[in-house]
């Protein structure tokens, strides 16, 4: 049967926010935690992923898990060892003992952003491309599809893996009119991935259909994943306030853009 009620971790946070708005017209019933209270969501657990008894109790009787939760910039090895490598052991642990069966991981593409980005002719990065983390918060990201990967060959724990592009309301640069998941397909593609059958762990890439697409979207669409966005409308302003991508300059040479050389620091 079709998953019904589902913990959202990272509720607080942008793509949390933005979920929570829009599951619930799929008939999703949503658990939410994060570390910081909800305004407006008394019922929302706040936890920290490094408390086990409070995950393992969060996970409890729910049919499935989207997994927002963690430090989602750069920051330094410690930080990211406790909340993004730790905390997911710890929500993949709890949800075994509890008998949870599908989780969607928010990977990035931070842990592939090493890889150049198409030019001209060059094919879309396929999903199989090898691991190039830029950062110790993409690492992290190559960790949790490692660790989904395990728990499915070990436990048939199942996974699927969203490498998500960047999803906001709407595209704030160059860079992320290719990688632009828009809110609405967002949705589209966790609903696809908590819903599809038989996935064990799947990896796939999280943006619209982009014209200016850097990836293939295959295996995202296998899933039954129909994009239905596209950056394109918000490209002439983007590029006439920013200019066009220079291939010399390292910032827009690959697919992790400034996270190579200026990565955005973790507030807190
Ligand atoms: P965000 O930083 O706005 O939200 C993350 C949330 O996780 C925050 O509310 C924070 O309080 C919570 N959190 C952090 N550490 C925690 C801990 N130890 N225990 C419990 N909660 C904790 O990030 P955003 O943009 O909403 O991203 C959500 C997820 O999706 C992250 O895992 C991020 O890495 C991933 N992602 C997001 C992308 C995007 O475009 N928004 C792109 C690629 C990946
Ligand atoms: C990410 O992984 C970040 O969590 C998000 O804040 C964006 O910066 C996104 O990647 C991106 O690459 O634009």
């Amino acid at each position: 049967p079709a998953p019904r009620t589902v913990l959202l971790t990272g509720a607080a946070g942008g793509l949390g926010t933005l979920m929570r708005g829009i599951l619930p017209d799929y008939g999703y019933d949503l658990r939410l935690l994060d570390l910081r209270p909800i305004d407006g969501e008394p019922d929302a657990i706040v936890a920290d992923l490094a408390d086990r008894d409070a995950v393992r109790e969060a996970v409890r009787g729910v049919d499935a898990i989207i997994h927002l939760a963690g430090i989602s910039l750069e920051a330094p090895f410690e930080k990211i060892l406790k909340a993004n490598i730790e905390g997911t052991y710890h929500l993949y642990e709890a949800a075994r003992e509890e008998g949870v069966t599908r989780i969607v991981f928010a990977s990035s593409n931070h842990a592939v952003g090493y890889t150049p980005r198409p030019q001209g002719d060059d094919p879309l990065i396929p999903v199989d491309t090898p691991r190039r983390p830029d950062t110790f918060y993409g690492l992290s990201k190559c960790f949790g599809e490692d660790l989904a990967q395990f728990y499915w060959d070990k436990h048939g724990l199942e996974t699927v893996s969203v490498r998500i592009g960047s999803c906001f309301p709407e595209p704030t640069s160059v860079r992320m009119l290719s990688v632009w998941m828009s809110p609405a397909d967002g949705a589209r593609l966790l609903h696809a991935a908590l819903t599809a059958e038989n996935v064990g762990h799947t990896v796939v890439h999280g943006s619209s259909a982009n014209t200016r697409l850097w990836w293939d979207l295959t295996s995202a669409r296998a899933l039954g994943y129909e994009p239905q966005d596209d950056s394109e409308p918000f490209a002439e302003k983007l590029i006439a306030e920013q200019g066009e991508l220079d291939p010399d300059n390292p910032a827009h040479a690959c697919l992790g853009g400034h996270f190579l050389t200026d990565p955005p620091i973790w507030p807190y």
